[in-house]
């Protein structure tokens, strides 16, 4: 049923949805969220109540227009290389093509992110036979700078297996630094024009605070978590994150887009449900805040629903934070 959508409700009711990654496409609004099943499952650090199988892309003409849900877009089982948990997805547009990149575990249960194509941007995608090249771990972003150069924003702590990847090869024991060393960042790595596979090895990120001093891992309330996002405003890139155990959305601003990044503030205060993901666009001289809660599903943390909120900045470009209401 088509309802129109307005702020802070779901943008649809008849699938649970999650992690989405808005974009504007051929003048609408394109959602890239996940697919979370209606399914009971228990909670654990690791994340296995996430245990998506498909992704379906939402559309709208505009923000109080009908979310339209396009309907399967990928299956698990048409992808080669992988075994389960497709998590939060990305899109892109290059070379007259769509790309939805994804994570999922491959055979060997190790997160690594794939890319599928289309010619539409609501699919269906056809995903590649193997999964991009020297990544790994999840929750992939791609930004498409103004000179045509796009870059891959990756990784997410946990269940996400980044802590495995410090050395830069998977060690399946591999642990957290120590409260009060520098933080796990994120990864960064441009891609090729083909967009299918890295130009670089990819890159940790550095987030500092005010002084230049590396956020610690023992700073929750600012460390990356997961769900990198990057967006450009006023010759600024913004790298958003999910602090994942203290719930936030925050970010923190760079002149580059691989960074360095200092830390700036909170976007998104906690919602219900363990964890938070968004994304931001620009959308008709608006901007808009795109996350998820549990409110649909009275709290569980795998049954999330897709929403969104006006986005605002304060003159010096620092953006104001969005008190969460259930
Ligand atoms: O949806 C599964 C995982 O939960 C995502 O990949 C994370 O960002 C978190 O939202």
């Amino acid at each position: 049923m088509s309802k129109p959508s307005k702020p802070n409700e779901p943008l649809v009711t008849h699938i649970y949805t999650a992690d989405p990654s808005a974009h504007v496409f051929e003048g609408k609004l394109y959602i890239y969220p996940s697919h979370d099943l209606d399914h009971v499952m228990v909670s654990n650090d690791n994340g296995d109540q996430y245990d998506m199988e498909d992704y379906h892309v939402l559309s709208m003409d505009d923000v109080t227009a009908p979310a339209v849900d396009h309907g399967e877009a990928l299956h698990l089982r048409d992808v080669p290389w992988a075994s389960q948990q497709m998590w939060a997805p990305d899109a892109a547009f290059k070379n007259n093509t769509y790309y939805l990149y994804f994570p999922a575990r491959d055979h060997d249960g190790i997160f690594r992110i794939g890319v599928a194509t289309s010619a539409n941007p609501a699919g269906p995608f056809k995903a590649e036979p193997n999964y991009i090249p020297g990544s790994y771990s999840i929750d992939p972003a791609v930004f498409v700078d103004e000179d045509g150069k796009a870059y891959m924003y990756f990784g997410g702590l946990w269940g996400g297996q980044l802590e495995k990847w410090q050395t830069g090869e998977y060690v399946a024991n591999g642990e957290g630094p120590a409260p009060t060393a520098p933080a796990i960042g994120p990864r960064v790595a441009e891609l090729n024009d083909d967009m299918l596979t890295f130009k670089e090895t990819p890159k940790e990120i550095s987030i500092v605070d005010e002084d230049g001093s590396p956020i610690t891992a023992g700073d929750e309330d600012r460390r990356y978590f997961e769900g990198p996002w990057m967006h450009k405003y006023n010759g600024k890139y913004y790298l958003s994150f999910s602090t994942g155990s203290t719930h936030k959305i925050v970010y923190a601003v760079g002149d580059h887009p691989q960074g360095p990044f200092t830390f700036k503030g909170t976007i998104l205060t906690p919602v219900l449900g363990w964890t938070t993901h968004h994304s931001i666009v620009e959308f008709n001289d608006k901007w808009y805040l795109f996350y998820h809660d549990s409110s649909l599903s009275g709290g569980a943390d795998n049954k999330r629903s897709v929403k969104y909120t006006e986005l605002k900045y304060n003159e010096d470009g620092t953006i104001q934070t969005i008190e969460y209401n259930k």
